[in-house]
């Protein structure tokens, strides 16, 4: 099931304690201990929500390593870094937001780890009295948080059930999305690159207010950062025109940021009808009032058709 809210638990790893030993000389040598390890954040591309977590699982990093004789330092605690998916916000419980991840690849540190502490040598260089005196490491930081994520995407999908949304996702991207009819239960979000493009099929924007659940406003933070709307339409419909005004409808309803973006349209399966009928469809789109688009932001495409497929990606980079 898609998660996009959860809380979870972090713990940075506490000091290792300054050590107390002496050399054949007699000298103080006991060496600091090491640094506890840290918390990190860091945003990458193949998670797309919180499904992978348990919600209030405990990460913790490592504790740093006792000093030894001779002057050696402990081993600094392993860091633990969480990997999440774009854009992934943190916040403490009382709401204030600690953390954005919005890159891929960039890793923020949320806990820092407790200092290692001192060891004997360390001291009597400083004080020079006692000969056994050493600290002990600091305690690492421990915190419970809540994440959120809005999903990043440069081009987002919208259109009725059967479109061919998913088979398009497929075609041009990575993404593995499931084609044709499925249970309400698997209506969530599906992302794809294709270059630097994110792609993005967001099924329960419109598909999840079809089937009487409402979940539109639950959908609609994850398109914010979509820059275009592409408007997938079969060309084999028999009302095309009321095909794209359902959808519109809808997007007009789930508010004014969503409904300004530009939008695009591809008309699908263009193999199951005569190149006639094709013209006389391209022609009823442009003949719609008060519509989004113009004639040159429509493209036809079928995925039996390479060509077609090859177009769609031109067109796609082009519309951002
Ligand atoms: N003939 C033909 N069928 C297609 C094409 N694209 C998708 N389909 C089929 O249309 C059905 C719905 O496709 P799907 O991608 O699941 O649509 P979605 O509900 O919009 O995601 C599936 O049976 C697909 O195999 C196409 O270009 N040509
Ligand atoms: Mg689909």
């Amino acid at each position: 099931m898609f998660r996009d809210e959860i809380n979870i638990k972090f713990q940075s790893g506490k000091g290792g304690d300054g050590h107390v030993s002496f050399g054949l000389d007699k000298k103080p040598n006991g060496g600091e201990g090491g640094d506890g390890g840290n918390i990190y954040i860091e945003g990458v591309i193949n998670e797309y929500d919180f499904s992978f977590l348990k919600a209030f699982q405990l990460f913790k990093a490592g504790n740093g390593e006792l000093g030894g004789k001779n002057r050696l330092s402990g081993a600094n605690g392993q860091d633990y870094t969480l990997k999440v998916p774009l854009t992934t916000k943190i916040y403490d419980l009382d709401g204030n937001l600690l953390l954005t991840i919005d890159k891929v690849g960039e890793k923020k540190m949320l806990l820092k780890g407790g200092r290692g502490g001192l060891g004997n040598f360390f001291y009597k260089k400083a004080h020079g009295v006692d000969l056994y005196r050493f600290s002990y490491g600091k305690d690492g930081e421990a915190i419970e948080v809540k994440m959120k994520l809005e999903l990043f995407s440069d081009i987002i999908f919208i259109g009725l059930p059967n479109a061919g949304k998913s088979s398009i996702l497929n075609e041009l991207t990575n993404a593995e999305a499931k084609v044709g009819a499925y249970a309400f239960t698997t209506i969530i979000p599906q992302q794809g690159r294709m270059d630097n493009v994110t792609l993005m099929d967001l099924p329960g924007l419109i598909e999840g207010t079809h089937s009487g659940k409402g979940l539109g406003n639950r959908f609609l933070k994850h398109t914010k950062s979509a820059k275009v709307l592409a408007h997938f339409l079969a060309a084999n419909s028999e009302d095309i025109k009321k095909d794209y005004q359902t959808i519109r409808e809808e997007i007009e309803n789930l508010g004014e940021e969503l409904a300004t973006k530009k939008e695009i349209v591809i008309l699908t399966k263009t193999d199951e009808i005569s190149p006639e009928k094709l013209r006389e469809q391209v022609k009823t789109l442009t003949s719609i009032k008060n519509k989004r688009f113009a004639s040159k932001d429509i493209i036809t495409v079928s995925i039996f058709d390479d060509k077609s497929l090859e177009s769609l990606k031109d067109f796609f980079k082009k519309s951002l």
